[in-house]
């Protein structure tokens, strides 16, 4: 494997002249899954702030910026407790934003999912964005207690009734305004629901909400469980479940015009692209980083028994789940046939590493590209939930604009030197990138 160093000097004599050409990947990288490129050396630091390690609960995001123009770094973390908690970076300092009652749930996988500031928020702007699940109502209680249970003759009806009826509770996207400067922020708090739409289960809730370069919010959402996808909402586009939403915060209404399934009937004209099974996390590529195209979005699906996969989001396209789990039929949708009309992951695993069962032990958690100097730079950097091994997707190593080039094999890294449960990532001003793992740690990736 190349050194950083020479790998940069060659970048400097080669990729220059080419401009955006990927170089290529090193000799010793091959397909095989992605999963038997050269491992990467790292060491995880404890992100400290006033002297200590921060801990943050059980976090679903990591923010890093200043309150207003001008301001120091604050580090913004959002608790699947339904707690936003704001530290100063140079302090130590912390204040309480938000916490969200009645929302706590049995469910391990429910709670405030995802948080987003609005691109302006460093000039000014007021607001934040959450998607937090809510519980099923007591009204909804006595309705689905009334349902009879699932059967495969029934499974339509039940799914029907179950949203109807919010079964499953709901998912709700709320924009709050906030005076981040005040001395108790959360007195000054004051939301207003942007979107909220009942579940007919209440597992793969993915929940993740971030602005895209287009100044649109992009809204991650999951199946709404249970295994095998049974009220068939991956493919079903009559609901927002199982698909990338992008919303209009800054216009009159919160559908924006332009987005693939307008006026279309029986098509909810919230979904971006559809087919996912529990998209936990988001990014978009960086806006200028040398033989990386810039606001591309990636999605790490978290999969049910065979793969994990990692997702180019390409508007209006079809990602196959429930029919395909990766680049495999579905075993549980079993005779679909293999269609070119799904778009295949960039980059799957779960092959050759024991992932076989319907509980499956794995779980990815993306992830979010380094745009920093250093091996690591251009690479999607991943984690796994279950397995809690690191890794980097080479980028550079693929050509994101080229949809029919993507086989699940694009070449991947594993981190070693450092094991965490990850939650979630964060990026820092420096460029300096951190996992958030559900233990509550926070740590920086640092290559060695
Ligand atoms: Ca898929």
């Amino acid at each position: 494997m190349l050194t950083p160093g020479a790998r940069f000097a060659i970048c400097l004599l080669l990729c220059l002249p080419l401009g955006a050409a990927a170089p290529a990947p090193p000799a010793d990288c091959t397909a095989e899954g992605g999963w038997a490129c050269p491992d990467i050396p790292i060491s995880l630091e404890p992100l400290e702030v006033g002297g200590k390690a921060l801990t943050a609960g059980t976090p679903t995001a990591l923010l890093f910026a200043p309150l207003g123009k001008g301001g120091s770094e604050h580090i913004i973390v959002a608790d699947k407790d339904g707690t936003v908690t704001v530290t100063d970076r140079a302090s130590g300092a912390s204040k309480s934003w938000l916490s969200l009652d009645g929302i706590a749930s049995a469910n391990p996988e429910r709670g405030l999912l995802g948080l987003a500031l609005h691109p302006r928020f460093g000039d000014g702007d007021p607001r934040f964005f959450t998607y937090h699940t809510v519980p099923r109502t007591k009204e909804a209680n006595a309705n689905c207690q009334r349902l009879p249970p699932f059967t495969s003759k029934n499974l339509s009806e039940i799914c029907s009734k179950g949203e109807e009826f919010g079964c499953g509770g709901a998912f709700v996207v709320t924009e709050w305004t906030v005076d981040p400067r005040s001395a108790d922020p959360s007195s000054t708090v004051d939301g207003k629901e942007l979107l909220r739409r009942n579940q007919p289960g209440e597992g793969h809730n993915a929940g993740h909400v971030l602005f895209g370069p287009d100044g649109k919010l992009y809204v991650s959402v999951g199946d709404g469980g249970a295994q095998n996808d049974p009220c068939g909402r991956g493919q079903d586009l009559r609901y927002p479940t199982s698909s990338i939403l992008r919303l209009d915060v800054d216009g009159k209404d919160i559908q924006p015009s332009d987005n693939p399934f307008v006026g279309q009937a029986g098509h909810d004209p919230l979904i971006w692209a559809y087919g996912f099974r529990n998209p936990w996390r988001l990014t978009f590529t960086p806006a200028s980083l040398e033989g990386v195209p810039g606001g591309v979005l990636i999605a790490a699906d978290t999969g049910q028994s065979r793969r994990e996969e990692v997702d180019v989001v390409l508007k209006g396209k079809n990602y196959g789940w429930g029919v395909r789990e990766g680049t495999l039929n579905h075993p549980g949708a079993g005779l679909a046939p293999v269609s070119d009309a799904f778009v295949a992951p960039l980059f799957e695993y779960g092959k050759g590493e024991g992932k076989a069962s319907p509980t499956g032990g794995f779980a990815v958690v993306g992830g979010l590209v380094v745009s920093g100097e250093g091996p690591l730079q251009g690479m999607y950097l991943m984690g796994d939930n279950a397995t809690q091994q690191l890794r980097a997707l080479d980028l550079r190593s693929v050509d994101l604009t080229s949809p029919g080039s993507w086989n699940g094999e694009a070449k991947a890294h594993k981190l070693m030197g450092g094991k965490v449960p990850a939650a979630t990532f964060g990026r820092d001003a420096a460029g300096e990138v951190y996992v958030a793992g559900s233990g509550g740690g926070v740590f920086r990736i640092v290559p060695e």
